[in-house]
């Protein structure tokens, strides 16, 4: 039997169209399951959409559907782009499907009989945007921050799951498998706040259902209850396991959405899998251990510029767009720049300069170059190398160390440097053309030989990268096989059956062009004209209702009039640390200078904030926040769902400028 591989993606959001940052995820999954089928594994690729909640419950009453009608609309956007793609997704899963109802059910039932859930009345405060329950640092923080009027107080009743019990066994899986979460810093992230007087304090037990929501799985024997997201979705990667795969190998998340994959998750897990005598106080058995996940992987944003891509701002890559180019090249772009755990800015410039760089020249170069000398000198017969002088023997012992290393650096999911690696190695075949200078070899008969290993040494190169890139590159690298006169499909071999130095069975065929060289200014003009296409489209694929406020009471001029706006411009903005939500702020007011902070973290980056105009509650008394005193408030639009925008004024207005 083979070693089994499962891996797995966060289920998508529905109320969302896929963009870069999904796309990434999944394709790193879809790498992932290429290579480690070409490592002869038994790969169980699982990828799927999120279906439950509120705002999908509102938008389908608003246009007159069910829910049900409503997801079933919208879900097929990423189930058909993957497909489009050729991604190798083993099973599609939906949050909707009754096999994922049942096992929902099943589990919650079995924790609420072992008393790992409970019923209890929640009291306290509750956030209307963000859908949670929240403490009272966080309500303090909000209020700072002006943003009041989003907590309401509720009385209800709420199944709990006891996530404070499993601290102890959570730190020790934590320090214990540190292999748990990678890269290594995201781990620390987490032990930070799982550590009793870390950043949040201990762990609070988890409230899993509502019954403000119809639209979710009903808690068995008391219907009134839905079982609510996170209990719900996480569950996927069980419901929609496959036989014999247990437990997920590598479990890929965005680092937005690892605190719940790496706290709650395994928390849950250790509930469904704990026995009789287990003592959640002392030593977590080893036996637990292995019925975890290996690795959850988290990775970084892909950003515009220094923000967050996000709906609100306008600013998200869409697959279309990336795909242009084709879908190998988005493919090969994505894993050669993310460095895996770290953000990474996206421009297309830096995309065509790196598809120019390495596909049309590099290795689209190296490859018409050497298979056309082949032809050229040696009726397309690849030689058998005889003679080696020293740079020869130089090539010959990198081309032996190429795949381990490349295979190495893979396994630790680090495709960044796996490909970067083999990228330099073909740099150094270039080196290797031009100081060997084979057009001079072959107008000497006596140096024959010479030109046999030069050539022999090209080819097994390529053919060497066509096998290591091909989960990267299935199409691109396919092309290249047949060019190299090889057989078969690429992606069907085994990296174990790998023999370098084996000879060529056959004679080389033409050499195709692997990838045309961009023309970076016309490409631009057919990125916009793609966008304009979609631009009426472009908004979400659900259309989220207007979640405003009752109007205020009538005021009179006066009191209005109290109220001293000004025009402002940032000079300086950096983060509040350990703020969710606040940046601080050195504002020129034209006749002086104010710190200010606004709660403005989750829609803005600072260094987008610099150099901005904005309007100024200049008169407003000062106030700590986080303590940080701020002199002043920022004025935003938003309804009681969105992120704030800041309001500005036209770039002529002066900073100072009274706005009335
Ligand atoms: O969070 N850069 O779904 P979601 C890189 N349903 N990756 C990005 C990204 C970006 N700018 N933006 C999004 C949910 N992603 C839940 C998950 S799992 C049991 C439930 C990717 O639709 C990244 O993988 O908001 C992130 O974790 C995921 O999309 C969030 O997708």
């Amino acid at each position: 039997m083979s070693k089994p591989f499962y891996v797995t993606t966060p289920i998508y959001y529905v109320n969302d169209k896929p963009h870069i940052g999904h796309t990434y995820t999944t394709v790193l999954a879809d790498v992932l399951a290429r290579h480690h089928r070409m490592l002869g594994e038994d790969v169980y690729f699982l990828t799927g959409t999120d279906e439950h909640g509120q705002k999908i419950e509102k938008t389908a009453a608003t246009r007159g559907i069910t829910p049900q009608q409503l997801v079933d609309e919208v879900a097929p956007n990423f189930e058909n782009l993957w497909k489009q793609m050729g991604l190798t997704v083993d099973y599609f899963v939906r949050t909707t499907h009754a096999q994922h109802k049942a096992t929902v059910q099943a589990r919650f039932t079995e924790l609420l009989a072992k008393g790992d859930i409970y019923k209890a009345t929640y009291k306290g405060l509750y956030s209307v945007s963000d859908e949670a329950y929240v403490t009272e640092i966080q309500a303090k923080e909000m209020q700072a921050q002006g943003l009041a009027h989003q907590l309401v107080e509720l009385e209800e009743e709420s199944y709990f799951f006891r996530l404070a019990s499993y601290e102890n066994w959570l730190i020790q899986l934590f320090e214990k498998y540190p292999e748990f979460v990678q890269p290594e810093f995201r781990l620390n992230e987490v032990k930070q706040f799982v550590a009793p007087g870390g950043e949040r304090g201990n762990l609070q037990n988890l409230s899993i259902s509502r019954t403000s929501i119809t639209w979710g799985i009903p808690v068995p024997g008391d219907e009134k209850h839905v079982v609510y997201v996170w209990f719900d979705a996480l569950l996927n990667y069980l419901s929609a396991c496959k036989d014999g795969h247990w437990p997920p190998t590598a479990q890929l998340v965005g680092k937005d959405i690892l605190r719940f994959h790496a706290v709650y998750w395994p928390a849950f897990l250790m509930a469904m899998y704990r026995q009789e005598g287990d003592d959640l106080s002392g030593e977590m058995p080893a036996r637990i251990r292995e019925l975890l996940p290996k690795t959850i992987l988290a990775h970084g944003w892909w950003l515009m510029g220094d923000t967050k891509m996000s709906k609100s701002l306008g600013n998200i890559v869409r697959p279309k767009e990336l795909l242009h180019f084709g879908t190998d090249a988005a493919r090969f772009f994505l894993l050669r720049d993310m460095h895996l755990g770290h953000d990474r800015a996206f421009t297309f410039e830096a995309f065509m300069d790196r598809l120019n760089a390495d596909l049309a020249n590099g290795l689209g170069n190296l490859a018409a170059r050497s298979i056309s000398m082949l032809q050229r000198y040696r009726s397309g017969v690849v030689p058998i190398p005889e003679k080696m002088d020293e740079l020869d023997t130089d090539v010959r012992e990198r081309l032996l160390q190429v795949a381990p290393e490349y295979l190495k650096k893979a396994a630790d999911h680090d495709f960044h440097g796996a490909l970067d690696g083999l990228w330099a190695f073909l740099r150094h075949l270039d080196g290797y053309i031009v100081k060997a200078e084979p057009w001079k070899l072959a107008k000497d008969e006596v140096q024959a030989a010479k030109l046999d290993t030069v050539l022999a040494q090209l080819y097994r190169a390529l053919r060497l990268t066509a096998l290591l890139a091909a989960p990267v590159m299935p199409e691109l690298c396919q092309q290249l096989w047949e060019s190299l006169g090889l057989s078969g499909r690429v992606t069907d071999l085994r990296f174990a059956d790998l023999d370098v130095e084996a000879p060529a069975p056959d004679p080389v065929g033409d050499p195709k062009p692997l990838f045309a060289r961009i023309d970076k200014e016309a490409a631009m003009n057919e990125i916009e004209a793609i966008r304009a296409e979609a631009a009426p489209t472009i908004a979400p694929a659900v259309e989220l209702p207007l979640d405003v406020s009752p109007l205020k009471e009538n005021i009179d001029y006066d009191t209005f009039a109290k109220t001293d706006l000004r025009v402002g411009l940032v000079l300086e903005a950096e983060e509040v640390p350990k703020s969710k939500k606040l940046i601080k702020m050195k504002i020129d007011l034209g006749i002086e200078q104010r710190t200010i902070l606004g709660g403005i973290k989750e829609a803005y980056a600072p260094a987008d904030l610099v150099g901005r105009r904005v309007v100024v509650v200049a008169n407003l008394a000062p106030r700590a926040m986080m303590g940080i005193e701020s002199h002043g408030m920022l004025l935003c639009a938003s309804d009681n769902a969105s992120k704030p925008y800041l309001i500005a004024p036209p770039e002529d207005a002066k900073p100072g400028f009274i706005v009335r």
